[in-house]
């Protein structure tokens, strides 16, 4: 019993000491606050009519760093399932297509907009009327997040070209 407990003891310094290893490196590879890199302007989501199920959030996502990064997910409760999409002329038709990710290159200011880039939610789990607001948690490639309060807006540009999923 002994030299089975005296195998087991060097280990677990290791144990405690790994995690906190890869803590360092990730805060190593990101000097800066992360969630500060990508700045949010103008974001908003779409007033849909009640009973309708999916609405789209835009926004302009500004990389503010000298490294490329990307959204990789989007998260709120007023949705059952939020996806990233853009859209792409396909047969003379605009159609939505979902993406992996939306990427953010070094310095640049992509917009997410009707007819464009946006944030999918789909399987509304409330109703969105103008004036109201709902909370998007948006993640990133590197790890860093960052939790918006997004107004809801009537918008009538570009609702031609978002058809029903
Ligand atoms: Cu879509």
């Amino acid at each position: 019993m002994n030299t089975t407990k005296r195998a087991f003891r060097p280990l677990s310094p290791f144990l405690i000491v790994l995690p906190l290893l890869s803590l360092n490196l990730c805060a190593a590879e990101q000097p800066a606050t992360p969630a500060t890199e990508i700045e949010v302007q103008d974001a908003y989501v779409r007033a849909v009519p009640p009973g309708q199920p999916n609405s789209a959030a835009f926004m302009h996502l500004t990389n503010t760093s000298n490294r490329d990064r990307a959204l990789v997910i989007g998260e709120t409760d007023a949705a059952e399932v939020v996806e990233l999409h853009t859209h792409k002329m396909e047969d003379g038709m605009m159609r939505m297509r979902q993406l992996e990710q939306i990427e953010l290159p070094a310095g640049e200011t992509v917009k997410l907009q009707p007819g464009g880039l946006h944030v999918m939610l789909i399987g509304l789990t409330e109703d969105l009327r103008a004036g109201d607001s709902i909370e998007l948690h948006l993640g990133f490639d590197d790890g860093s997040r960052q939790s918006l309060t997004l107004p809801v807006k009537r918008v009538t540009h570009g609702t031609g070209t978002m058809p029903a999923h």
